[in-house]
């Protein structure tokens, strides 16, 4: 699905606006300092699309944002999310692979509609949505308990919340960059919050608990997810480091005991790789301020993750 698969487009978002926790703008700089980049290229040889910079978006953020529905900054989600989702579209539409550096999950809003939308464009076809994460990050502003729009993405993505803050996305979704609930894959669930089971339950969606890994193994899980997706569909995989336990990624917003082993996240993404239709991926959450001790593991942990999508094997 993409015409330049060697190339990679990367956006690196300084943003911890759709949570309350500072420090997920400071994951990218920790991630890049980390060689990430240099590893992609010399190693696995992608030609890099990268403008040096770690985007604040300042230039766009309200001077003031009141909570509105319950939720909390989004303005400031909005017009974030609405500069991103135009970056990664310009990616998408000429073909490369596109790599984001969050920040917290809201910015999927961005990303994932953005390669919507440049895919839709360049091939006439719908991307599916592989969503590693301990959450289901399916809450509208209703459900939602914590009012912080990292719970609400995939929401919005598929057009079960809506909100007038929020319009440009609704002139991207006319134009390819929805994502239906058929099309999404969960894997790695365990924190699911109340109205957000009676969504996932309303709407069919395709969901892997930690309970279906228990007793499937990941390998089998990962057969089921991609069967799912079936062949001949362009994959965003949207990694939140919090899916993986915090034994192994310690330094995010919400831990959430019993998660995946570094090495289980490592094989989702090898198996995402070896389908041959990875069009994007995200990797968020990453928290480098939240745990001294594990900060160096968590960001070690996401350049693992990154590097196994792109196609790094072991043998
Ligand atoms: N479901 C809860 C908790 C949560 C969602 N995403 C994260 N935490 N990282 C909420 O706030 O919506
Ligand atoms: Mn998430
Ligand atoms: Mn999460």
């Amino acid at each position: 699905f993409l015409s330049h698969p060697d190339h990679l487009g990367v956006v690196a978002v300084g943003f911890s606006g759709g949570q309350c926790k500072p420090g997920t703008e400071a994951a990218p700089t920790a991630l890049l300092s980390s060689g990430l980049l240099t590893q992609l290229s010399s190693d696995l040889g992608y030609t890099l699309h990268h403008d040096d910079t770690v985007h604040t978006y300042s230039s766009v953020l309200p001077a003031s944002d009141p909570p509105h529905r319950g939720m909390k900054n989004p303005l400031s989600v909005s017009r974030v999310t609405e500069a991103l989702s135009k970056q990664v579209y310009e990616h998408a539409k000429e073909g490369r692979m596109v790599l984001t550096l969050g920040g917290d999950h809201s910015i999927a809003i961005g990303t994932v509609s953005g390669v919507a939308r440049g895919v839709k464009e360049r091939t006439n076809k719908d991307i599916s949505v592989i969503w590693v994460d301990a959450h289901a990050d399916i809450n509208t502003p209703e459900t939602s308990d914590s009012g912080n729009v990292h719970g609400m993405p995939v929401a919005f993505l598929t057009g079960l919340a809506r909100d007038e803050k929020f319009g440009w996305l609704d002139e991207t979704m006319a134009v390819g960059g929805r994502l239906s609930t058929r099309k999404l894959v969960y894997i790695g669930l365990r924190d699911i919050d109340r109205g957000e089971k009676e969504i996932l339950r309303r709407e069919g969606v395709r969901a892997f608990s930690m309970h279906d890994i228990d007793r499937h193994g990941i390998g089998k899980v990962m057969d089921m997810a991609l069967a799912h997706i079936g062949a001949d569909t362009p994959i965003h995989l949207s990694f939140d480091v919090d899916a993986l336990d915090p034994q192994w990624a310690p330094s995010t917003g919400t831990p959430v005991r019993g998660g995946l082993t570094l090495r289980e996240g490592d094989f989702i993404c090898e198996c995402v790789h070896e389908t041959g239709s990875l069009v994007a991926m995200d990797l968020v959450e990453v928290n480098p301020m939240l745990e001294e001790q594990g900060i160096d593991a968590t960001v070690r942990a996401g350049v693992s993750l990154v590097r196994c999508a792109l196609g790094d094997t072991l043998l």
